[in-house]
């Protein structure tokens, strides 16, 4: 069985926050640096020196990434200029990558104000990026703002090699410094460009390596948003090459016909939505895919300029406004509606969508562009949507109904689930006080420093009663399997009939439902805790019900996730004796290690070794010490990266649909981290 929140979820642990070392800085300078150039290290230094406010966290993997981004997208906009429409990236055994394009080639000649080759100055100063020549050049897709400049910085060597004029040039770079000056090696008949680099080790800790699905999953995004460009991905890194080539002619169609992959659509035909208009600065262009399925959630992706926008934005709203008003409206106008309006929420039931905004001088809300703020464009997009969409139900009767129709469903499924939730409210209140009889409290009425244990089985629910810090630590025994409630998708009623459910909505006392607009939905600064501990047995089971408990709290507390309240606790696996010394750990690797320790040498002493398999094996002191104890335990915190990808596996893993497990569950069965034996 796979531990699911392994995969959807990422844990974060302790982190190391290793030294930065300088390695190789400096060493290749033979020549004097006039004040320019210093200027140029200097930036390079404060990128090496501080990598996590330029490119992202240089442990968890973000900023090791991001520098794959950073190079692509420079060829994307070579792309967007009309001068590329291959782009191939090769993964190379040392941990190299390379980014190879057939544009026009980085310019070569001397740059008046450095004196050194253009291309030195956009490898080498920061900023400088592809906006260096705005003239010849379409600022687009790339240049999340740190450029290229900043990837040499924290790679241990880039090289750079131009196909340009019938030359081959080649300048490498080592910590961003340059070896020799640009120079040319050889001839050629074509024109590109190649950027290599290694990251450098003493800047990248924990994850060192590329992901190739991350790359891979990004990639076929980008290319589903540049309509025939083909991008290819070669990982040389195993014993055989592994070739990945995305190349979609249906462009942003084609995308949301892989979104709603496997799910039951409502039409086949994927609605397509284009317009323009002009600003003060240029010309907005705005492209829209949609098409609704049988889904509960939905998936809609914004982009500005090639670029995600993972929290949507201007674009967003527009879209959202516009289709909440055309739906309503072509209900109306055909009699389809009786009673109130259909809700935003109704309306999305089951959209997969793509928004693709172009536009000359975008403002986003923060460096990583997360968020569209440009105010113009919620208009835009709006007014694009409302005349489109509404042509198009007029065009498209049956469609449109069916559109109509499941967002009514919706509507009562989302009435009935309020009414079951408010019964359940109004009955905690009338059993006195609302706090289940299942609940050992916490003396303290401060919910910063109170936790709650949500514990399997009654019997390790004793064992922490007894065995916790009364005054803080509260313990909710949970009895067995609790609902899994991605099967109650269309009958959220029953969720709320629940015992354990509602003992658990109970206990937190900070209401339950996701939409944040209706009253009495989940909202995290009413917790009574500020930490909600899920602790279950080491054994399949107990991953079992933890993913179960996960699933409740993805799908109808989700802010208690999104806000940081929810932890794993983590029992240790072994207790290890050698006569009066006891230690107690948490993985095999630990295992192994400690009682090599133990033995000193001497392979014949034989240890001890007892492995708890549930919680209940330990007694009161033991569980106290090991797992509870907030001085010495190891808790793992559970984040989100991805929201819209933690919905999909959900549904793939905790739904009905068993061949889509299944394959789920065969392909990521190398990462199986909690397999029982
Ligand atoms: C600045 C100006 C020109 C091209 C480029 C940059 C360029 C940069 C990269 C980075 C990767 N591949 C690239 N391809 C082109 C225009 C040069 C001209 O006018 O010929």
């Amino acid at each position: 069985m796979v531990d699911i929140p392994t995969i959807l979820i990422s844990y974060v642990g302790e982190r190391r926050f290793p030294e930065v070392t300088f390695a190789g800085w400096g060493n290749n300078m033979t020549e004097t640096y006039d004040a320019s150039k210093i200027q140029v290290l200097e930036g390079l230094e404060a990128v090496r020196k501080r990598p996590g406010m330029y490119l992202g966290d240089p442990h968890d993997g973000s900023a090791l990434h991001h520098c794959i981004w950073e190079v692509v997208d420079n060829s994307v906009d070579e792309h967007l200029a009309g001068h590329t429409d291959i782009i191939e990236i090769s993964m190379h055994e040392d941990g190299s990558l390379s980014v190879r394009d057939y544009g026009r080639g980085i310019p070569v000649g001397e740059h008046e104000e450095y004196g050194v080759s253009a291309a030195e100055v956009i490898m080498t100063k920061l900023h400088a990026g592809g906006k260096f020549d705005n003239t010849s050049y379409k600022v687009s897709g790339g240049l999340h703002g740190v450029g290229v400049s900043a990837v040499n910085a924290v790679s241990e060597w880039m090289e750079m090699t131009i196909h340009r004029d019938g030359k081959v040039y080649f300048q490498r770079y080592e910590a961003g410094v340059p070896v020799d000056p640009l120079r040319v090696i050889g001839s050629c008949s074509d024109t590109g460009t190649k950027i290599s680099f290694k990251p450098d080790l003493s800047i990248f800790t924990d994850v060192v390596e590329f992901n190739f699905d991350e790359v891979d999953t990004r990639v076929s995004e980008t290319a589903f948003l540049n309509a025939g460009l083909k991008m290819t991905i070669t990982d040389q890194r195993g014993d055989e090459a592994h070739v990945s080539e995305h190349f979609y002619e249906g462009g942003l169609s084609e995308y949301v016909g892989k979104l709603n992959d496997r799910r039951e659509v409502l039409h086949s035909e994927v609605i397509k939505i284009q317009g323009e208009k002009e600003i003060e600065k240029g010309v907005v262009e705005v492209e829209l895919a949609l098409q609704w399925s049988d889904a509960f959630s939905e998936s809609i992706r914004c982009y500005t300029n090639i670029i995600r926008n993972k929290d949507g934005g201007t674009h967003m709203s527009g879209l959202r406004t516009a289709l909440t008003s055309s739906v309503n409206s072509y209900a109306k106008k055909r009699n389809l509606l009786k009673g109130d309006g259909l809700s935003g929420d109704d309306v999305r039931e089951g959209l997969a969508a793509v928004v693709s905004v172009k536009h000359p001088d975008p403002s986003f809300s923060s460096q990583t562009k997360d968020k569209l703020v440009s105010s113009e464009v919620t208009g835009i997009v709006q007014t694009i949507v409302y005349d489109k969409l509404g042509d198009f139900f007029e065009e498209n009767p049956s469609v449109a109904r069916q559109i109509v129709e499941k967002a009514v469903l919706a509507s009562k499924a989302r009435e009935a689930a309020r009414k079951a939730r408010d019964l359940t409210r109004r009955k905690g209140v009338l059993e006195g006080g609302g706090l289940p009889g299942k609940l050992a409290d916490c003396q303290s009425r401060d919910p910063s420093e109170c936790e709650v244990y949500l514990v399997e089985g009654d019997s390790a629910g004793g064992s922490a009663k007894t065995g916790r810090d009364r005054r803080i630590q509260a313990i909710l025994p949970l009895r067995g399997k609790i609902l899994n409630v991605e099967r109650q998708k269309h009958n959220a009623a029953k969720v709320f009939q629940n015992q354990e459910i509602q003992t658990m909505i109970r206990a937190l006392g900070a209401g339950v439902g996701n939409n944040s607009e209706e009253e009495g939905s989940f909202d995290s600064s009413k917790l009574r805790y500020s930490k909600i501990i899920i602790m279950c047995d080491a054994d399949i089971d107990g991953a079992h019900i933890r993913t179960l408990m996960l699933t409740f709290l993805w799908r109808f507390m989700r802010p208690a996730i999104e806000d940081g309240h929810v932890y794993i606790a983590q029992p240790p696996l072994y207790q290890l004796t050698k006569g009066r010394i006891s230690k107690y750990v948490f993985s095999d690797e630990e295992r192994d290690e400690v009682i090599s320790e133990l033995q000193g040498g001497n392979q014949n002493t034989k240890i001890g070794v007892q492995r708890y398999k549930g919680l209940g094996e330990m007694n009161p002191d033991q569980l106290w010490e090991t797992t509870m104890n907030p001085m010495t335990r190891t808790m793992l915190k559970v984040t989100v990266q991805d929201a819209e990808e933690s919905d999909r596996l959900f549904e793939i893993l905790m739904g009905e649909d068993v061949p889509d497990r299944r394959a789920f569950i065969e392909k990521h069965a190398k990462e199986v981290t909690n397999l029982d034996i």
